[in-house]
Parts: structure tokens; C-alpha cells; sequence
């Protein structure tokens, strides 16, 4: 496979040094143009690969640490809600995730040795009735805990739009600030597949007002943090919002995950290891699941 060639110290040019310092304020940026409309089509293709291939499963599919997770959405049948590392698999998806920009875009944040702990698709299909996310943080899904060292500021998520994000698509919700007050609680039950309501922001002592609407194009690169609280609707659009995400960690406050970039050469993913399947040693092999 080309592209893993050491990559030289990306220059953080001042467009990318004004996401930094939004970043660190807000809990969130949003970066331009990152990817051309060519390179989306790439993504786009791969997405729509990963889709035809996941509808074949009856139920919810487990191969080492790819997951597939399909789901009967109320208004559109059978869907395939998201799929997580596909990476192994499709060469496009593999490129990407260890693409210099990304690099360049964490590096002044978590350095040039990075972990990656999610490589993750979602759909959000026009006219689905049921692929929403309900407000959370994503550090409560960093377990087991004693495997991720602060938390707050060694792990970055990033998320690249491929379609329009617009409130009317379901794009994401942000509450800026939020990084910075921990854990709070905005309940145990299921994300995925759950609205994000302003009483569960109240619950936990943020203002629904406050929340911001994350407009992305596609090729833009969003950045949030573990501790940002953030969810998102339904699309009530007339086209797919597709969402390609990876989620970057300091390699030295992790004792998980896959390689991304040591000293900021990017890594191929070669047998999987222990990122969030915790049988991954012992069920190895592919079989469905049960949610
Ligand atoms: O795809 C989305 O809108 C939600 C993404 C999200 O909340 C997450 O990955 O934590």
C-alpha cells in the first residue's frame, strides 16, 4: 500500500493555529476545505461500499475489531447505522485515516505519536426516523478507564463531512465550553439512535441555549474533544448526511488502540489490536451480535 512514507513536520500555518486556539476555548473547531471534491467522491464511494456490504447482514456483525451495526429504522427499513473500523478492510478508508492533513491538524494538540482508538462511519439517511445521537461526552466510552490517561487534553476526535451538515440534515450540536467541567451527567442510557433533548442538557446544569450548531461542507474537518458535549438530530433533508470520524489519542495516555502516526510517520494497520472489543483474543473470527 503507498502513502507510508515518513511524513515530514507539517508547519502549523496560521489557519490551523487559529483552530488550535478555538480549540482550547470552545471544545471544538471546524477546519475548511481540508479535503477537494475528488477526495470526498473517494470517501463517498467508500461509504456507499460499506453500506451495500453491511445491508447483507441480517444482524449486527463483528469481524475482529470491525462492527457493523444495522438497524431497522422505523421509516426506511433495513439500515446500516454506522460501521466501525472499516479500515482494515477497504484501502481507501486506511488512507485517510493517516493522512498528513490529519496529522497536521492534531499534532499541535497531541503531538506526532498518535494512537488511534476510533475509525468509525455514520449514516444518516434522508428521511430515517431513527439515527439521531443524544447529548453525551465521548469520555464515558473510554474504557476501562485505567487505560486512558487525561483524558481531557490527549485525545482528540476528529469527524470529515462528506455531505452537507446543516440542523435540518442532523448536524452536530455543540455546548461550547463544555470541556472544560468533566464528566457530568447526562445519563447512562443509550446515544445512538436517541434524540438530544434540551431537558437531558438541564439535567446537567448546561443551557440549551447555548448549544451550537456545527455547519459543516464536505471536506471540512470537525475537532472536539472527550469532555464536549455534544449530539445531533434527525436529517429532515432530502439527501444523506455521511459522516467519516477518527479519534486520535497521545500514544504515551493510552493503552489502547492502533497505531496512527509514530513520530508522525503514518502506521498501516496490520492484525488488529485491542482498541474497545474486549474478546478480541479470544473471538477472533466473524459472527453476528446481538446489541
Ligand atoms: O454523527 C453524529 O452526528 C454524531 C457523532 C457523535 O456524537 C459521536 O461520534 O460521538
Amino acid at each position: 500500500m503507498d502513502g507510508f512514507a515518513p511524513t515530514p513536520s507539517v508547519p502549523v500555518s496560521p489557519a490551523s493555529a487559529r483552530h488550535v486556539d478555538e480549540y482550547r476555548d470552545r471544545g471544538f473547531a471546524v477546519v475548511r476545505g481540508v479535503f477537494g471534491p475528488e477526495e470526498v467522491a473517494e470517501l463517498a464511494a467508500a461509504f456507499d461500499r460499506q453500506w451495500e456490504a453491511g445491508l447483507a447482514h441480517p444482524r449486527n456483525f463483528r469481524h475482529g475489531n470491525l462492527m457493523v451495526r444495522v438497524a431497522q429504522d422505523p421509516a426506511l427499513g433495513k439500515v446500516v447505522a454506522m460501521v466501525q473500523w472499516p479500515s482494515y478492510g477497504d484501502p481507501v478508508l486506511a488512507r485517510y485515516r493517516t493522512d498528513p492533513r490529519l496529522l497536521a491538524l492534531v499534532e499541535p494538540l497531541i503531538g506526532r505519536d498518535v494512537k488511534q482508538i476510533i475509525n468509525q462511519l455514520h449514516w444518516k439517511p434522508a428521511g430515517s426516523s431513527g439515527a439521531e445521537f443524544a447529548f453525551h461526552q465521548d469520555a464515558r466510552f473510554r474504557k476501562p478507564r485505567e487505560c486512558y490517561r487525561n483524558l481531557g487534553d490527549s485525545y482528540v476526535q476528529t469527524g470529515i463531512a462528506i455531505d452537507p451538515h446543516r440542523p435540518v440534515s442532523g448536524a452536530m450540536r455543540m455546548l461550547p465550553g463544555s470541556h472544560r467541567m468533566g464528566s457530568l451527567d447526562l445519563g447512562a442510557g443509550a446515544v445512538m439512535g436517541e434524540a438530544a433533548t434540551d431537558e437531558a442538557l438541564r439535567r446537567a446544569g448546561l443551557d440549551p441555549a447555548l448549544a451550537v450548531d456545527l455547519e459543516l461542507e464536505p471536506g471540512d474537518v470537525a475537532l472536539w474533544s472527550a469532555f464536549t458535549v455534544h449530539g445531533s438530530g434527525l436529517n429532515q433533508s432530502e439527501r444523506g448526511r455521511r459522516f467519516y470520524l477518527n479519534g486520535y489519542v497521545r500514544a504515551a495516555d493510552c493503552d489502547r488502540g492502533e497505531w496512527a502516526w509514530r513520530d508522525g510517520a503514518p502506521q498501516p494497520l496490520g492484525e488488529p489490536v485491542l482498541v474497545h472489543f474486549e474478546q478480541l483474543l479470544e473471538r477472533p473470527g466473524p459472527h453476528y451480535v446481538d446489541v
